[in-house]
């Protein structure tokens, strides 16, 4: 398996998430996340990992809407070097609006700010993303990109749920461009409503997750063929889990895509803070997690999403890495 990580997420620093209407607290999505996935990595030996100093701006091009990109463009020249931008005002009506009034029309919450770093930490998350995805393609390798900024929540015109740009989309086009079949698996805790917007019939997108009637993002994505969703009850526990987590495997299978992109959250653990409804799922039952999709025939390409807490995206990481490579040797 091959890791990569990007060199310049540390120049994204949001410092308060002003979520679920509450006066704000610490923002959760940290640098020191990467390193809890790197000492877990290190615990199975896995000591190789390649620093990705690219922006993949062609790549998210590609992929997002051009307005949406030039407004992020646009904002960022115009923050000073300690200012972190949120919107103030949310309609369909603020093409013409002064810049710093268009985040709203490119956003739909206050939780994710915005500071002078934010756009190349993204531009390089998504680099990393396309890296791993490469990586996989030529040599037909399990791979795992270190994103951060995360990319599931992130629409075609629109950020939000600390996400920019789509990572895990930004992979599977790279299989995709190559004529390589490919579905998208996400197993963080919360339903990625951005990926969800780009599934097509070529790029479906299967999701297990917390009920958004009561957890982030709270809005059901519209039907689709090409989405498949599955709610977790309340207090799921690991039996419960893969329970769901098996026939949605053998959906894939049945399909038998080239390759698959996992969406690899960290935060399904009940201790996780970013929990609206806690699971009762501990770090130890990503090893059996793990196994489940390393029981999937073909190459994974995962992609960082979720996980808050550094210790255990540690122990999380780690045992889930156990189990997938327990069924690939
Ligand atoms: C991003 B990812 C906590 C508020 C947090 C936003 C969550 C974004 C999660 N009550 N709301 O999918 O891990
Ligand atoms: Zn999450």
């Amino acid at each position: 398996m091959k890791i990569f990580r990007p060199a310049f997420h540390h120049l994204h620093t949001p410092q308060l998430d002003l979520s679920d209407g509450l006066p704000g607290f610490p923002h959760l999505e940290t640098a020191a996340r990467l390193d809890g996935a790197v000492d877990g990595l290190a615990r199975l030996g896995l000591r190789d990992t390649i620093d990705v100093p690219d922006l993949a701006k062609d790549d998210v091009a590609a992929l997002h809407d051009a307005d949406y990109i030039a407004f992020l463009e646009a904002l960022s020249d115009s923050l000073a070097a300690d200012e972190a931008y949120i919107p103030t005002q949310f309609d369909r009506r603020l093409s013409e609006a002064p810049i710093r009034v268009q985040g709203g029309l490119y956003c739909r919450e206050i939780g994710t700010p915005i500071n002078s770093g934010t756009l190349k930490a993204a531009y390089n998350s998504a680099a990393t993303a396309v890296q791993a995805a490469q990586c996989t393609a030529e040599g037909n390798l399990d791979s795992f990109a270190l994103c951060r900024p995360p990319g599931h929540h992130a629409g075609p015109m629109r950020y939000g749920g600390y996400c920019f740009f789509n990572n895990a989309y930004l992979a599977a086009n790279v299989f995709a461009g190559r004529g390589q079949s490919v579905c998208v698996l996400d197993i963080d805790y919360h339903l990625g409503d951005g990926s969800a917007e780009f599934a097509d019939p070529q790029i479906p997108y299967f999701s297990i997750h917390a009920n958004v009637a009561r957890s982030y993002p709270f809005i059901t994505p519209d039907q689709s063929n090409s989405v498949h969703l599955i709610a977790l009850p309340a207090h799921v526990d690991i039996r419960n889990y893969l329970a769901l987590l098996e026939p949605m495997m053998q959906l894939i299978a049945q399909q038998a895509p080239d390759v698959l992109v996992v969406s690899l959250g960290f935060d399904l653990v009940n201790d996780d803070f970013i929990q609206d409804e806690v699971t009762a799922l501990v770090a130890a039952d990503y090893r059996a997690i793990g196994e489940s999709v390393g029981s999937f025939a073909s190459p994974v390409c995962c992609v960082l999403e979720g996980g808050y807490d550094r210790g255990a995206i540690a122990s999380c990481c780690e045992a889930f890495f156990t189990g997938l490579r327990s069924v690939r040797t």
